[in-house]
């Protein structure tokens, strides 16, 4: 599908603020996307799309979630994490998008998971980082993203478990699983690397 139909498809479905975050993920990850080597059709139409769900009933999202036979867990913790799963159900029934990477990239763009992709890192980090994005923290995130993709997401996991801590909210499992499979591989790189 090409860039400017998925805009026009996607915009009745967000609000304003949310459409400019989406073309501020769109831009992040194709630059992501190009410094990495990887093609830019399926980062184009992940990131467009992947807060397509954002503002739909939860009660509707927890349906689909059951329904799908996914893991139930997902209506167990904060609803916000109902929208990226929920979201690949109605864009393949609505949009008509079956591509498995790109439903997978959406799929898991709030909770990260272990041994993500880089179409799914790639989702995962433009979603925390595009420009007009405010953590505190996010300067050092961003500057990490000019050089390590690997790098970039294990801060961006690192600060959103902390950030979750801090409010005594529990951590959605795939967030945590997804930070020690990274930093695991990443220590052990830092030490090759020394030795
Ligand atoms: O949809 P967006 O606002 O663009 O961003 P998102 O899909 O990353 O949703 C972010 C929200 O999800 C943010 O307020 C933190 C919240 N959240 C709640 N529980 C968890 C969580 N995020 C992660 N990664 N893990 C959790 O367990
Ligand atoms: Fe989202
Ligand atoms: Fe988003």
């Amino acid at each position: 599908m090409d860039k400017k139909t998925a805009l026009q498809l996607v915009k009745p479905h967000l609000t304003n603020h949310r459409y400019i975050h989406t073309v501020g993920v769109l831009e992040t990850a194709v630059s992501l996307a190009k410094r990495e080597g990887l093609a830019i059709e399926k980062v184009e139409t992940a990131a467009i799309f992947h807060d397509y769900a954002k503002y739909r009933p939860v009660d509707e999202m927890r349906d689909i979630i059951v329904k799908q036979g996914w893991d139930e867990k997902f209506i167990r913790y904060n609803d916000e994490l109902l929208h990226g799963p929920a979201g690949t159900y109605l864009l393949e029934k609505e949009i008509g998008i079956t591509d498995k990477e790109i439903l997978s990239a959406i799929f898991w763009h709030t909770t990260g998971k272990p041994a993500m992709n880089e179409l799914e890192k790639i989702i995962f980090l433009a979603d925390y980082i595009e420009p007009n994005r405010n953590f505190p923290g996010i300067e050092k995130v961003r500057e990490e993203a000019e050089n390590s993709l690997d790098g970039a997401v294990i801060m961006a996991l690192r600060n959103t478990i902390s950030f979750l801590m801090k409010k005594n909210q529990p951590v959605f499992p795939e967030t945590l699983f997804a930070y020690n499979d990274l930093i695991v591989k990443w220590e052990e790189q830092n030490v090759k690397g020394r030795g």
